[in-house]
């Protein structure tokens, strides 16, 4: 057995199912056990997308995602993909190659320090330097890109390490585990507080939306009848489409939602992080603020909690309910404003213009998604509107980055949703810009028979800087491209494309996409003079 052969039997054993990637001629060993392996290669045509899909996999099923790349400029492709799932805490492992470490036959070609490069980029970093140490570093890796707060690690394995001849060493089986359950006294604490709230009003943060929370968080909001909203990457956490939904805080202040916030007195944010553009503003005149964690709050201008309930959010927050049900008349106090901030939100969402409206826009996605269907939104404009005016009934059906906010993982992203999720309706929603980030991967999509619809919102430029631009009075500059004709560049994918010709032609135009089957494009010219 060689060092290749028992990195993957280390791979089989973590459970691993597929590596997204491009290989290098570093990578010849590891490619041939693959290929003797259970595990599945799949090819992107960049390496920023196999990480985009890796750490996709990790947001959806709480399990590394494992991505693959040679060295240096593979590696440095990888990049991007790291920090988005640094960010976004999405747990994920890149192998990448290198050349030989015991003898250097090519001098310094191609030769980057990529472990240094991607330091402050993982949780870990570290290079394989003999293949005895195989099965317990891979272990290690896969714990660490798992546990609170998840993230990616890389490992790197040069080509005479992978090559080595090694001896039989014993993989390190994975276990279970399972977190600790907040204590007693600071479940009394934080019991107390939410008692003596006037307003007191739920927060769900990006946390809140990791994979088999959302039973325990559904329970928590109905036992006790307080209303909540959500962050951007919290959004569809609790199940039900509940009564007690008051908005997404897609603005850090007055957006609609904030005439709600700001008349709260108590704050119970659960599984915030403050890697996201800020929900709401902390000053020093309130409002209270329990923080609810796995792990303690990262303490910032803008968000310095007065009390923490800190461990197994969903365990800890069925004591917590077991203290306050049937206890707090007051839980649903804000409740009154409900109607009037939903109804702010939902205006105009029929409106006939063409090219249409993101509002409209937003709307007619929702009508074509059915309640699993998953969206996934590369960056750009249309992020703001979709997280303020599409409203979710189940955890993870729309994946947003509101961490990195990299343009480019929109349609990674979507690709892997559909991967996993092959009965569902998928469907990736782009700017221009963004899309041709990464729309070599509309190969990869049709190679790979993808059942998923691409959105494509035209507006022949930078849409989102443009607008800022503009609102920061500056002159219009430096924001406008051209485009291809999209459909005709569906085509030679191989692909159908469909153009959005009228101020009611994006739901039909959905529907039969779908209906259609296989990978299909739909671009609709969006008009953004109203942001
Ligand atoms: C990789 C990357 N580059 C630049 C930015 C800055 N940025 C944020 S949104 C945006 C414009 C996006 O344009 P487009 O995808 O066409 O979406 P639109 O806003 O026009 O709908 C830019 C340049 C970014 N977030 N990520
Ligand atoms: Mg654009």
């Amino acid at each position: 057995m060689n060092g290749a052969q028992l990195l993957v039997a280390a791979l089989e054993s973590e459970g691993v199912k597929r590596i997204f990637g491009v290989p290098g001629e570093e990578n010849l060993d590891l490619l041939e056990a693959l290929r003797r392996s259970s595990i599945e290669l799949v090819l992107t045509r960049h390496e920023q997308a196999a990480a985009f899909m890796a750490a996709t996999h990790g947001r959806l099923t709480g399990e590394a995602g494992v991505c693959l790349s040679t060295l240096g400029p593979g590696a440095l492709n990888l990049t991007t993909g790291a920090a988005y799932a640094q960010l976004g805490a999405m747990p994920m492992v890149m192998i990448t190659g290198q050349k030989g470490v015991l003898s250097r036959k090519q001098g310094r070609f191609q030769i980057v320090d990529i472990v240094s490069t991607m330091t402050p980029l993982t949780k870990m970093a570290t290079r394989i330097v003999g293949a005895a140490t195989i099965p317990s570093t891979v272990r290690e890796a896969f714990r660490l890109a798992r546990q609170e707060r998840p993230g990616p690690v890389h490992l790197e394995l040069p080509e005479d390490v992978a090559a080595a001849q090694v001896a039989d060493v014993a993989l390190v089986p994975p276990h279970p585990t399972a977190m600790p359950v907040a204590e007693p006294a600071a479940l009394d604490r934080a019991a107390k507080l939410i008692r003596d709230a006037q307003y007191p009003l739920v927060m769900l943060g990006a946390a809140a939306s990791r994979p088999r929370l959302a039973d325990a968080l559904s329970d928590f909001v109905r036992r006790l009848q307080i209303p909540f909203f959500n962050t951007q990457m919290g959004k569809g956490a609790v199940a039900g489409g509940s009564g007690l939904y008051m908005g997404t805080a897609a603005l850090s202040e007055r957006d609609y939602v904030h005439d709600c916030i700001d008349r709260a007195d108590l704050i119970v944010c659960i599984g915030h992080d403050t890697v996201e553009k800020p929900p709401f503003l902390m000053g020093p005149a309130g409002p209270t603020v329990l923080h609810v964690g796995y792990l303690p709050a990262t303490v910032e201008e803008v968000y310095f909690p007065h009390a923490e309930l800190i461990g197994d959010i969903g365990a800890s927050l069925t004591l917590l309910a077991d203290r306050l049900e049937g206890k707090l008349p007051r839980a649903g106090a804000l409740l009154a404003l409900r109607e009037r901030i939903l109804a702010r939100i939902g205006a105009r969402a029929k409106e006939r213009r063409y090219p249409l409206t993101p509002q409209r826009i937003v709307h007619d996605v929702r009508q074509v998604m059915p309640e699993d269907g998953i969206v996934c939104l590369d960056n750009g404009m249309y992020k703001i509107w979709f997280a303020r005016n599409y409203r979710t009934r189940i955890a993870n059906t729309l994946l947003l980055d509101n961490a990195l906010a990299t343009m480019g993982a929109g349609l990674p992203s979507a690709m892997m949703a559909s991967m996993l999720y092959p009965e569902r309706r998928v469907l990736a929603v782009c700017g221009d810009g963004g899309f041709m980030m990464s729309s070599q991967e509309l190969e990869t999509t049709v190679r790979l028979g993808l059942d998923l619809v691409v959105l494509i919102l035209q507006d022949d430029a930078y849409g989102m800087i443009r607008w800022k631009q503009s609102a920061e009075g500056f002159a219009d500059f430096g924001m406008t491209f051209g485009n291809p004709d999209f459909v005709a560049y569906a085509r030679a994918f191989g692909m159908k494309g469909t153009r959005v010709e009228g101020a009611d032609g994006l739901a039909p135009a959905l529907e039969a996409a779908f209906a259609g089957g296989g990978p299909q494009l739909v671009v609709v010219p969006v008009d953004y003079s109203e942001n």
